[in-house]
């Protein structure tokens, strides 16, 4: 067993998404170790977001994560990680993959629906960023 961690971006949460996407994924065979809607701030963003703070986009990133809640996840399945990188598609809607998240309810490359960790490294970072272990039930 594996855990990720994954986030139902503002957008989607926005757009009334959030629970076709959680049967999506209880549907695709993971267990919802903890959850919590969140509206995130700019500083919690950015904390989140650290790696990518040399990026172009990090402003527009962070400024549209905290925009409005998010739903925060650990999942767990057998190669949760990759499983749940597969579920999504690729980054931008455009070239994700039919039937992936990320194509049926993305917009852009920004707002694209969902996040997922994409290494055991990031993804035990943002599990404990995110969650305490009595949280993960
Ligand atoms: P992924 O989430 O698929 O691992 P990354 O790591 O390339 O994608 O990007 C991190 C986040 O930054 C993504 N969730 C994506 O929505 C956002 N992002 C990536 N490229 C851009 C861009 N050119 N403009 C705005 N946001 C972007």
């Amino acid at each position: 067993m594996e855990r990720t961690f994954a986030i139902i971006k503002p957008d989607a949460v926005e757009r009334g998404l959030a629970g076709k996407i959680l049967s999506r994924i209880e549907e695709a065979g993971f267990t919802i170790r903890a959850m919590r809607k969140q509206h995130l701030t700019k500083v919690e963003a950015e904390g989140f977001y650290a790696v990518h703070a040399e990026r172009p986009f990090f402003g527009e990133l962070t400024t549209f994560m905290s925009s409005g809640p998010c739903v925060l996840l650990a999942l767990e399945a057998p190669n949760a990680i990759n499983k749940w990188r597969d579920t999504m598609g690729v980054t931008d809607p455009a070239k994700a993959a039919p039937g992936t998240m990320r194509k049926d309810f993305g917009e852009s490359i920004g707002r694209n629906a969902t996040h997922g960790s994409d290494a055991p490294e990031t993804a035990a970072f943002a599990l404990g960023y995110f969650f305490r272990g009595m949280d993960l039930i």
